[in-house]
């Protein structure tokens, strides 16, 4: 099949699907090309989410609205079936991979999953089919990895036995459904026919712009889209340890400094967590020739990375104050997710807080609403503590009655780590307050 026919069967809807790959980026992909008529194959490693996915039954942790009904009527109208075997792909005309790409402990991508999918794929790739990579992949990593590994598996050549693209998702944990379709995608294409084919795909489930464009770009945008958030939010937490420095309140001088023109300084706070800030930004610039050496990047990981070390000093410095031993001090730590009202504890900047708190010998209790392992009654986990840390905005943290928590504990110490508080308020009431960007006392 040539090309412009395979693009005349996707726009037709007769050409045949499959997604590698059923997580939080692939599952609803395929639930809605299912949904808007296509047929979709599933391929994952795990049988026990292909056995829930087959039942209709949604493995993705966390409240996704909309994503059970459209795994439903894909899977009960018959378009949408999972599999684990290879074998089912063989007659696919289109084949999206959606494999977690990580980067290990010294910020290198680790690229065993897509490589085996390729190596996969290739062995029952079917001619002429358009393969298109979903994950976030380093820029070159399409030229240096997967063109020649499927190129060997498939023993076939791009743009001749297969095509192939990347189109980077933009999904976010609890707008998994929205952003898919309404968020704009990059269609990064081999060649220029390919892009043009992959725009007409992913027509089908995306109501917003599609921007086709060449392969590099594709892992450029990406890429730099998270690292532009990283860099900001490190802008922001410099600023709130400067303010702390000088005296300063770095709420106060966020909200001015956006009140001109141009400027959006972002959220200070306990740190940065989740499945792509912390990891793209490695990945941007993980293949930059040894000419040139990224300084801003790594540094504003540096920066943000220090954030939960911070608080973990703000902690020490308030219970001095309340002339409370290090210790064995009985500390609550509230919020356990990377991010307000959602369970997911992806590189929770939490994690990093505890461990330092009880490496100086400090009694940790956690409460989390969202996390399993941490719900449970507020005041049970707040009860006869000598300090209290707040590291996620979660609604129900916004609510907690000053006078009625300090009652519960055994010394009022607050630390805040997302402005959840007021400061004046919070010492009015007889706390010894520390807040991220605001100077001590
Ligand atoms: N954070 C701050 N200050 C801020 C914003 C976030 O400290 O001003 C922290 C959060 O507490 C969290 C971490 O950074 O720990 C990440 O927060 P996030 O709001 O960026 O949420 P993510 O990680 O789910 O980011 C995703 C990204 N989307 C994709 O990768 C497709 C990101 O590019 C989006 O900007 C973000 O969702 C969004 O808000 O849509």
């Amino acid at each position: 099949m040539s090309l412009s026919s395979l693009q005349r069967d996707i726009e037709q809807k007769s050409a045949r699907l499959a997604v590698i790959g059923l997580g939080y980026v692939g599952l609803p992909v395929a639930c809605e090309f299912a949904r808007a008529g296509l047929d979709v194959v599933g391929v994952d490693l795990i049988s026990e989410r292909v056995e829930k996915i087959n039942h209709s039954v949604c493995p993705i942790e966390g409240y996704e609205p909309g994503l059970a009904d459209v795994l439903y009527e894909a899977i009960s109208s018959g378009r949408l079936r999972a599999t684990t075997s290879y074998q089912d792909l063989k007659d696919r005309d289109v084949i999206l991979i959606a494999v977690e790409t990580p980067v290990d402990r010294d910020h290198r991508p680790r690229y065993i999953a897509l490589r085996a999918a390729l190596e996969s794929l290739g062995l029952v790739l079917k001619r002429e089919a358009l393969v298109i990579i979903e994950s976030t992949i380093a820029p070159g990593t399409m030229r240096t990895l997967v063109r020649p590994t499927l190129e060997k598996s498939s023993r076939k050549i791009v743009n001749n036995g297969f095509y192939l693209g990347n189109c980077p998702e933009r999904v976010m944990p609890g707008r998994l459904l929205q952003n898919l379709r309404q968020v704009s995608r990059v269609a990064g294409g081999w060649t220029p026919e390919t892009a043009s084919a992959m725009v007409s795909l992913y027509r089908h489930i995306v109501h917003a712009e599609l921007d086709p464009t060449d392969c590099l770009t594709a892992e450029l945008v990406k890429t730099a889209e998270n690292a532009y958030r990283d860099v900001q939010i490190a802008f922001a937490n410099e600023v709130a340890l400067l303010c702390e420095s000088l005296g300063g309140d770095v709420w106060k001088v966020r909200e001015l400094v956006n009140k001109s023109p141009g400027r959006q300084m972002h959220l200070p706070g306990a740190g940065v967590g989740g499945h792509c800030i912390p990891k793209d930004p490695w990945l941007l610039i993980a293949n930059a020739p040894g000419n040139f050496q990224p300084r801003l990047i790594p540094a504003a990981r540096a920066i943000n990375d220090g954030m939960p070390l911070h608080i973990a000093e703000l902690t020490i410095e308030a219970l001095e104050q309340a002339g409370i031993s290090i210790e064995n001090a009985s500390v609550a730590v509230l919020g356990y997710a990377y991010l307000e009202n959602s369970d997911d504890t992806r590189n929770s900047p939490s994690a990093v807080l505890v461990d330092r708190l009880q490496a100086l010998g400090m009694n940790v209790r956690i409460h989390d609403p969202y996390v399993t392992e941490y719900q449970g009654p507020l005041d049970r986990v707040i009860e006869s503590a000598d300090a209290v840390i707040v590291m996620v905005a979660h609604d129900e943290y916004r609510n907690i009655d000053i006078g009625a928590l300090k009652s519960l504990m055994a010394a009022p110490v607050l630390i805040d780590g997302r402005k959840v508080f007021d400061k004046e308020d919070v010492i009015s009431k007889g706390f010894i307050y520390r807040g991220v960007g605001q100077a001590g006392k």
